[in-house]
């Protein structure tokens, strides 16, 4: 388990649910966007949040259904770049077109999808089935809540992303596989 460094609050934006003016926010500090089709997907996101909060990464997050509110998730895909956000970690179940439908409409943010369940074959097969010229890297998913190795992965990706650019981030992103690489340890038991 990763040592947290800071309290989680400090680097979280909930979006407010109310506010579907995405073309009247103003820009944000939050660099990544976590997005999920349903409240009920958060538990298993979280570890993505755990993972941008150990990097120091601002992070947003918000529901936004490709089925069941389309026009929100459009409006949100329109305007999440200019207003800052350069990844988006996205996560469905079921049909799972939001992380599809996020990538066909983002052309500049690189979106990573990612299932809540792994054993969800057709959310799966939705993510890694996207049309030549739509590229979605699927991450994997998860097996319970709290525990999502595709939710981690992409949140460790995000930050390698953003790290191209940032000089102090790429340090901790080389630290952290450091301090990864020292965990395992050698005996079995
Ligand atoms: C998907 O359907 C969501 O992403 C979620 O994984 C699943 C169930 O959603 P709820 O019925 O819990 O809202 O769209």
């Amino acid at each position: 388990m990763l040592p947290k460094v800071l309290q989680p609050k400090d680097y979280r934006f909930a979006l407010d649910p109310q506010s579907e003016h995405f073309d009247k926010l103003p820009p944000t500090d939050a660099q990544v966007a976590l997005v999920m089709g349903s409240q009920s997907d958060w538990p298993y996101m979280s570890p993505a949040a755990d993972i941008l909060e150990f990097f120091e990464i601002f992070h947003e997050d918000v529901v936004l259904s490709a089925h069941r509110t389309e026009g929100r998730m459009a409006l949100y895909a329109q305007h999440a770049h200019r207003r800052g956000i350069r990844v988006v970690i996205a996560m469905a179940g079921g049909s799972a077109h939001l992380p599809g439908m996020l990538a066909s409409m983002m052309p500049l943010v690189p979106v990573l999808g990612v299932a809540p369940n792994k054993r969800d074959p057709e959310a799966v097969g939705s993510m890694i089935a996207m049309p030549a010229g739509k590229p979605l890297p699927y991450m994997g998913g998860g097996s319970e809540p709290g525990r999502n190795a595709g939710a981690t992965n992409a949140a460790i990706f995000a930050a390698t992303i953003l790290a191209l650019n940032e000089k102090g981030l790429a340090l901790k992103v080389v630290s952290y596989h450091d301090a990864l690489r020292r965990s395992v340890p050698l005996k079995p038991y």
